[in-house]
């Protein structure tokens, strides 16, 4: 088992998206890339934390790679929108891949590079890719948001 986490916006479409995914075992909606130990949702809101709406995805790579969860990432949000996507506004909504090891660095710099140059943004991807922290699990009612809600993420 590995883990993969990402920051995309707003943790409910995220999550909900990547539990789509055959091969993928678990995902949490949490907070991570800050420096508050636990934080509450409220804190993260009130930019005192630094942290990022995240999730952390638990996958079997024999049957996803984390190079196809890196196309999912890079499909799922706009990596052009600084600190903010959509209507959600703040650094908690920044585009950000927190890599767990030297193989998912590179793998990340590298889908990164490929984007660039594909051409398919006008705008430069303000994606942060940096190791992995600690990962603090969301409040119960973020997790499986979309399931209970009766909501989908539309992308
Ligand atoms: N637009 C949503 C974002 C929630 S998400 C958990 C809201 O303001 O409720 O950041």
């Amino acid at each position: 088992m590995e883990k993969a986490t990402f920051a995309a916006g707003c943790f409910w479409g995220i999550e909900d998206r990547f539990r789509k995914v055959k091969g993928v075992i678990d995902v949490q909606s949490g907070y991570t890339g800050g420096t508050v130990k636990n934080p509450t949702y409220e804190q993260v809101c009130s930019h005192t934390t630094g942290h990022a709406e995240a999730v952390e995805i638990l996958f079997d790579p024999t049957k996803v790679t984390y190079e196809e969860l890196l196309a999912i990432f890079w499909k799922i949000h706009d990596p052009t929108s600084w600190h903010r996507q959509g209507p959600d506004v703040g650094s908690q909504y920044r585009s950000a891949i927190f890599t767990h090891g030297p193989h998912q660095l590179e793998s990340a710099l590298r889908s990164k590079e490929a984007l660039e140059k594909s051409g398919r943004f006008s705008s430069p991807i303000v994606t942060e890719i940096v190791p992995a922290g600690p990962f603090y699990r969301a409040e119960e009612y973020h997790q499986r948001y979309h399931e209970k809600h009766g909501g989908s993420c539309s992308l």
